[in-house]
């Protein structure tokens, strides 16, 4: 047979050379990174090279040189384990990723892991490789685009005006966020949004016939409101090239361009099948590949000049964004008060010290109707936060401004639906896209369950993001066990990064929301409780200390024997079972702890004056099963916590049902102190 069929088939013949020559040589560097490597996805970054070749060298609007421009294109490779194939066109096409950084592919602390992660190399837009998310979290961008558009692009000047391009594969649209966030896409009509999707019919345990096959794709996207395309001819950088160039020019809705592609194409041992999903190739099969390709198989990580020429993107980047450069510079003349603005929503810094609504003390107030005068409160210095609930508005209260956000008018109320994880990861691509200041996402606590994975992503890649989780424990009532949260608390506060505050009432939720939107390098989950909660004079004036994440909120007038610690809702049983306890000759502190993660960052000698260290017996109160309390109590301790999944009852009768009331709070403390006699 021969060789590799050749490239360009349908446009002219010097251009066709190039590209050929381009594209050999990005999957030579594919084949010699994954086997300097000794692992990693050769078939879908080997098939895929021409649409790289015609994504990044024709299309997308980008500059290596300033790779946050505001206005680029932003292209995510959700399935991200072909993310290689990226990591060669961007140093190919001038981005400052060297040579050396792809052969240091998968190696510890390289700009070039084993799937894309944020942060790390320029023109990398997101961490992707969970199947799902890269494309759910491009719908998050494209959206961006469409509010910031709304926003800025004032007085005849467009100064927001890019396309969000995501590479999908079999995978991920098989996961269910896809369908979430496609139905989302095209109800919205978001028309700038591109998806490039690799049809192999490969995924890891075999052909698609067995998992997918049946599916009609192109019914499936239109049916949600998308425009499809076809390109059979996936090494035909000429065939791409007209559909992607006409789709990016005239689309009128979102568009799925489905690709045919052989996985694994041009190494013959193993295109088309399963096996090129991932593993070696091995050096015979490489150099073959090679010499097949007109490329010599002695060499290794080899590019010559006229391919480095040919796909320097420099001059030309630089040029597109010195165009919008002066647009933006008459725009900034003629709006300066919008300029400033822009500059504010794009910064990287927290955003200047943020006046919260003070709560009158006494007044009963659930948590979650707090939050919302707060959100009103800062609805206009925060003039691009933008989010939503899922479904679940009237209850999570978390509604910012009037307007709802809907296809051709864009607005800041986003009405994601019944599709908790499509919102989360919609929620991470208007962090990701940059300009949203600050994006967040509601439900109840419950269902955060729905969501973890996308919220995974925001703590692994550091996003501002603000998740608001209302109705946060048993305590919310005859909904009953499926609808109250037990062990979420904890495993949420397991995950790295992200804070975990649970406000005792109005004054800790103002702080607490204090801390969220000056957060810059990462989420911030609000726990909120929906039952009234009387707002506390000891809370009052207390931000800074609870921005430290747990302090005194009530000491007794003699030394304390007995360090109750509690959360939430649970600072008011355990508030009077202090109060009681001290009155009857045990004195005991009450510390208030609404965020483990923040207060661990404390000095360990703010610790130890908070939790009085040495001062055993301890106790813990917390509507959330008990994982990770010995960390703040010791071993003499005990906690009054969840060790069941709820039940359905009035609220009053589940907390006493569960042992949350202040008598319980006091008895636990006497057994605590009977237990461990003398030990303080
Ligand atoms: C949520 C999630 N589940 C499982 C995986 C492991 N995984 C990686 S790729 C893949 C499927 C491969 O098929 P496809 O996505 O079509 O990619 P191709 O083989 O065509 O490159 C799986 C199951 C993953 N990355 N993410």
């Amino acid at each position: 047979m021969t060789a590799v069929e050749p490239l360009g088939n349908s446009g002219d013949r010097a251009a066709a050379d190039n590209a050929g020559r381009a594209i050999a040589v990005t999957r030579g560097l594919v084949m010699d990174a994954i086997e300097r490597a000794g692992s990693g996805h050769p078939g879908a970054a080997l098939a895929l090279a021409p649409l790289a070749y015609v994504l990044y060298r024709q299309i997308l609007k980008a500059d290596p040189e300033d790779p946050g421009w505001p206005d680029r294109d932003r292209l995510v490779f959700s399935a991200g384990h072909a993310g290689l194939l990226q990591y060669v066109l961007l140093h190919l096409c001038g981005y400052r990723l060297s040579m050396d950084d792809l052969k240091a592919f998968r190696r510890l602390g390289s700009p070039t892991p084993g799937h894309p992660e944020r942060g790390l190399a320029p023109g990398i837009e997101m961490s992707t490789g969970p199947l799902g998310q890269g494309l759910a979290s491009a719908v998050g961008m494209a959206i961006a685009e469409r509010q910031l558009a709304g926003r800025y692009n004032v007085g005849g000047y467009t100064v927001v005006d890019h396309r969000t391009f995501a590479v999908v594969s079999d995978g991920d649209l098989m996961e269910g966020v896809s369908q979430e966030a496609i139905s989302i896409a095209g109800h919205l009509r978001l028309h700038k949004l591109i998806l490039c999707y690799d049809s192999n019919g490969i995924t890891i345990d075999g052909t698609t016939e067995r998992t997918f096959a049946g599916e009609d794709q192109a019914a499936r996207f239109r049916a949600s409101g998308w425009a499809v395309e076809r390109v059979e001819a996936f090494n035909d950088p000429a065939a791409l090239h007209e559909v992607l160039a006409r789709v990016r020019r005239t689309a009128e809705h979102p568009t799925l361009v489905i690709v045919k592609s052989v996985i694994g194409y041009p190494a013959r041992s193993v295109q088309g099948r399963p096996a090129a999903h991932g593993g070696l190739l091995g050096a015979a099969e490489v150099a073959r590949t090679k010499a097949a390709m007109g490329l010599d198989p002695e060499e290794f990580f080899a590019v010559p000049d006229d391919v480095y020429r040919h796909l320097d993107l420099r001059p030309s980047g630089s040029a597109a964004r010195r165009n919008w450069a002066d647009t933006f510079a008459r725009w900034s003349e003629e709006f300066p008060d919008l300029r400033a603005e822009w500059d504010r929503v794009h910064s990287d810094g927290p955003p200047p010290k943020l006046d919260v609504p003070v709560f009158e003390t006494g007044i009963e107030l659930p948590p979650h109707k707090a939050s919302k005068v707060i959100m009103d409160a800062l609805a206009d210095a925060l003039p691009t936060m933008s989010g939503g609930a899922a479904d679940l508005l009237d209850s999570t209260k978390t509604a910012v401004a009037d307007a709802v956000y809907a296809a051709g008018s864009p607005a800041r109320n986003l009405a994601f639906g019944v599709r908790e994880h499509a919102m989360a990861a919609v929620v991470n691509g208007l962090a990701l896209h940059g300009g949203i200041t600050k994006p967040f996402g509601s439900t109840f606590l419950v269902f955060s369950d729905y969501m973890r994975p996308a919220v995974r992503l925001s703590a692994l890649m550091g996003l501002p993001v603000l998740w608001l989780w209302t109705h946060d424990s048993v305590l919310i009532g005859p909904d009953g066990p499926t609808h109250q949260p037990v062990e979420h608390l904890p495993s949420l506060r397991a995950m790295p990064g992200l804070h975990v505050m649970r406000p005792c009432d109005a004054n800790e939720t103002a702080a607490a929301w204090q801390v969220a939107a000056a957060r810059t390098d990462g989420p911030v989950a609000l726990l909120l409780a929906r039952q009234m909660l009387p707002n506390l004079a000891e809370t009052a004036g207390r931000a800074p200390d609870i921005a430290r994440g747990g302090y005194v909120l009530w000491d007794p007038p003699r030394p304390a024997e007995l360090v109750i610690v509690a959360t939430g809702s649970e600072i008011h049983p355990a508030l009077a079972a202090a109060r009681t306890l001290t009155d009857e000759g045990v004195p005991a502190r009450l510390v208030s702890l609404p965020c483990w993660d923040l207060f661990e960052q404390q000095s360990p000698e703010y610790r130890e004056s908070v939790l009085l260290e040495g001062i055993r017996p301890r106790l813990g109160v917390e509507a959330a099963a008990p994982l990770g309390w010995e960390r703040w109590l010791g071993p003499r301790s005990a906690t009054v916590a969840m060790r069941s999944f709820g039940a359905s009852a009035p609220a009053d009768q589940l907390a006493e049902h569960f042992g949350f009331t202040a008598a319980d709070v006091v008895r636990a403390a006497r057994d605590l102190m009977t237990a461990a006699p003398g030990d303080n």
